[in-house]
């Protein structure tokens, strides 16, 4: 496990189921964006060192900020050599640690002979235990053969062991587990315009009842996160936009149960320079961030990179679009 100190301010400019495919067809019109300011100043990518994507933030007991991002390996192929997650770590939002590589593919016994296709993961801590989702297909036929992963560990960035998948579930991906303020767990994923959710049990290894599909998201494509604010329930995801030299954006949807049905609010972020796009939405010290990524280090789709930016509402809840930054912390 390399534990490396990463300063933002030493970053320069260096330098596709599903999740690697684009498509085309939205019609939905973007909400302004707010031109309050010229950017935060956050200095992006902030992590430059390998290829990160899909990064799920969460802040955990002992007040740090953890993102579990997913791996993009340098060749590339597509998606389909992802491997080896990686655990970065921040108090300050300014100075982030690599904690090191917590799982790959080899440690999936149930996994596909040839490795590979570890694809958006996400975190969750109930009990004592930090659970570690992730998708990883079982066959060689990957495209059909999607699992949710689980492994476990007494620590948020260390010592994790697979410990099967979630049974019963369809061959989809991108797997979110939001806690709400009751303790109960929902599960939500998805990919090919479907999104899902449902409860965990309290083993937080199996569904509770049975999966509903998300009703209310306009031009849902995959990455699904959900967040609560003052007692709504966010959903938020990517979308099949595609022009050329742009991909994906972020959109999000709100309701009043965690299950929905929900409403659908607009775009938060908007199409980067890569083909797809993933994030997180998480409040840290009093403020709130929106995490994504880009291509910006790498000019290649599947070589990306984690960002974020401040998020901000309005008083009525909606939210506004984010202000994506640079290399040296200036409005893109
Ligand atoms: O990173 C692999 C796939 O690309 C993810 O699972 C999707 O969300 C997209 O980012």
């Amino acid at each position: 496990m390399n534990k490396l100190i990463i300063n933002i301010t030493l970053i320069t400019a260096l330098i596709a189921v599903t999740g690697c495919s684009k498509k085309s067809g939205s019609t939905n019109t973007p909400t302004p964006v707010i031109e309050n300011a010229n950017g935060d100043g956050f200095k992006n990518p902030f992590v430059s060192q390998i290829y990160t994507a899909d990064p799920s933030a969460h802040v955990w007991a002992d007040g740090r900020l953890y993102v579990y991002p997913s791996h993009d390996v340098d060749p590339p192929r597509g998606c389909d050599l992802m491997d080896k997650y990686h655990v970065y770590s921040t108090d300050d939002m300014v100075t982030w640690r690599d904690e090191g590589q917590i799982l790959q593919a080899s440690d999936v016994s149930w996994g596909r002979i040839e490795g590979g296709f570890m694809w958006a993961p996400d975190c969750a801590y109930k009990n004592g235990t930090y659970y570690f989702y992730f998708p990883h297909p079982s066959g060689t036929d990957w495209n059909n053969t999607w699992k949710i992963g689980v492994a476990t560990s007494k620590s948020p960035a260390s010592g994790f062991k697979s410990q099967g998948y979630i049974p019963g579930l369809e061959s989809l991906i991108d797997p979110c587990v939001f806690v709400d303020d009751d303790g109960q767990a929902y599960f939500y994923y998805g990919g090919g315009n479907i999104c899902k959710g449902g409860k965990l049990k309290d083993n937080m290894m199996e569904i509770d009842g049975a999966m509903q599909t998300m009703q209310g998201l306009n031009d849902f494509h995959e990455a699904t996160w959900v967040h609560k604010r003052n007692g709504i329930y966010y959903l938020s995801y990517a979308d099949n936009f595609n022009e050329a030299g742009k991909g994906n954006r972020m959109k999000y949807a709100t309701s009043k149960s965690p299950l929905g049905p929900w409403t659908y609010q607009g775009v938060y972020i908007d199409p980067t320079d890569s083909a797809t796009d993933h994030g997180s939405i998480v409040e840290f010290k009093g403020q709130w961030y929106a995490f994504y990524h880009n291509s910006s280090l790498s000019h290649n789709d599947w070589l990306r990179s984690i960002c974020v930016n401040k998020l901000y509402y309005n008083a009525d809840g909606t939210i506004r679009k984010i202000i994506q930054t640079d290399l040296i912390g200036q409005k893109k």
